[in-house]
């Protein structure tokens, strides 16, 4: 058990659910506190609601519960993020600006902040997008989070506020669900299959993405956030890559197993989005700094997510 008290901001969220279960795990119940804008369990003393926006209830969380390292998931994403521009803009950035300010005031040692695949857009290789290439994102989410990206640098820079950050691509897991990204198709193509319905494919088939298994990419956060930070030579944001694949590729994966499974393709907005976005990633430098390895490729994310759906739809089918 560590000394540490952590916060996770967003924590009924896909990665938030998940991070939170697993840092519970690691360092002991209490001493996750979970905070959400949504209601949490009724009598639950590890559980705080908060609104990023309210820094003044944030900075009484940190300064109940004695806070030392922040994970801040809260965030509008790609997709959901064009309906309301500005919004978007003011959630993602004040949203961060508050985690910031109140960890630089109220001596929290270590923050997590998720950037995204989303920082990149027109002008860089599409495969193997190198850690240092050109960011002109072409959406309200990618912009945000190149400015993120840059303010957390900033404050490591001049307040020495040990800000951490990885470039997630497309998260897939069977444990929560997606809320309002370009990727979300790669899970909800699973629960499609297996309720043994046609999914309506919102990209096109061949449309190529880099995604990240749930697994890898919790396992991802705990290795950058407990190593030494002598070792860290990017503080803006660290690319990290799983697999990539197309909607044409998982649904034939899809389809090895559930033989009758049947997708469609009606392509909407979220394919100039994900038009934008790199085929591949290159994360050597996260593999150099410290030691990232994906464990999961697509065959291996397809078995395992189809044995965990496989009991919850059997269970909620009895
Ligand atoms: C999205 O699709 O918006 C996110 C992301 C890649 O950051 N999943």
């Amino acid at each position: 058990m560590s000394q540490d008290k952590f916060l996770v901001i967003g924590a009924a969220g896909q990665i938030g659910t998940v991070l939170t279960e697993s840092l519970r795990k690691k360092h002991g119940y209490g001493n996750v506190i979970a905070t959400d804008i949504r209601d949490g369990k009724p009598g639950d003393a590890s559980f705080e609601k908060l609104d990023v926006m309210d820094i003044g209830r944030m900075a009484e969380v940190v300064k109940k519960h004695g806070i030392t390292q922040i994970f801040h998931l809260a965030a509008i994403l790609s997709a959901k993020g064009e309906a309301a521009p500005i919004p978007t803009w003011d959630i993602n950035t004040k949203g961060l600006f508050n985690v910031l300010e109140v960890s630089r005031e109220h001596g929290v040692a270590k923050v997590f902040f998720p950037s995204s695949i989303a920082v990149f857009g027109e002008g860089v290789p599409k495969d193997n997008t190198p850690q240092d290439a050109v960011l002109k994102p072409s959406t309200v989410y990618g912009i945000s989070k190149v400015a993120g990206e840059l303010w957390s640098q900033y404050y490591w820079n001049r307040y020495g506020l040990d800000v951490r950050s990885l470039r997630y691509p497309g998260v897939i897991g069977y444990q929560s669900e997606p809320g309002g990204g370009t990727t979300d198709y790669a899970v909800d193509i699973f629960h499609k299959a297996m309720a043994g319905q046609v999914y309506k494919c919102f990209l096109k088939e061949d449309t190529m993405l880099p995604m990240i298994y749930m697994d890898d990419a919790i396992r991802a956060t705990m290795m950058l956030m407990e190593a030494p930070p002598e070792k860290l030579t990017v503080r803006t944001s660290y690319n990290v890559a799983g697999m990539s694949f197309t909607p044409a590729e998982i649904a034939q994966a899809i389809k090895k197993r559930i033989p009758d499974f049947k997708v469609v393709y009606e392509p909407d907005f979220r394919q100039a989005i994900a038009e934008s976005w790199p085929h591949s990633i290159d994360d050597s430098q996260a593999r150099q700094d410290w030691g990232w390895k994906p464990a999961f490729d697509m065959e291996a994310m397809t078995d395992d997510m189809i044995a965990h759906l496989q009991v919850r739809y059997a269970i909620q089918n009895c």
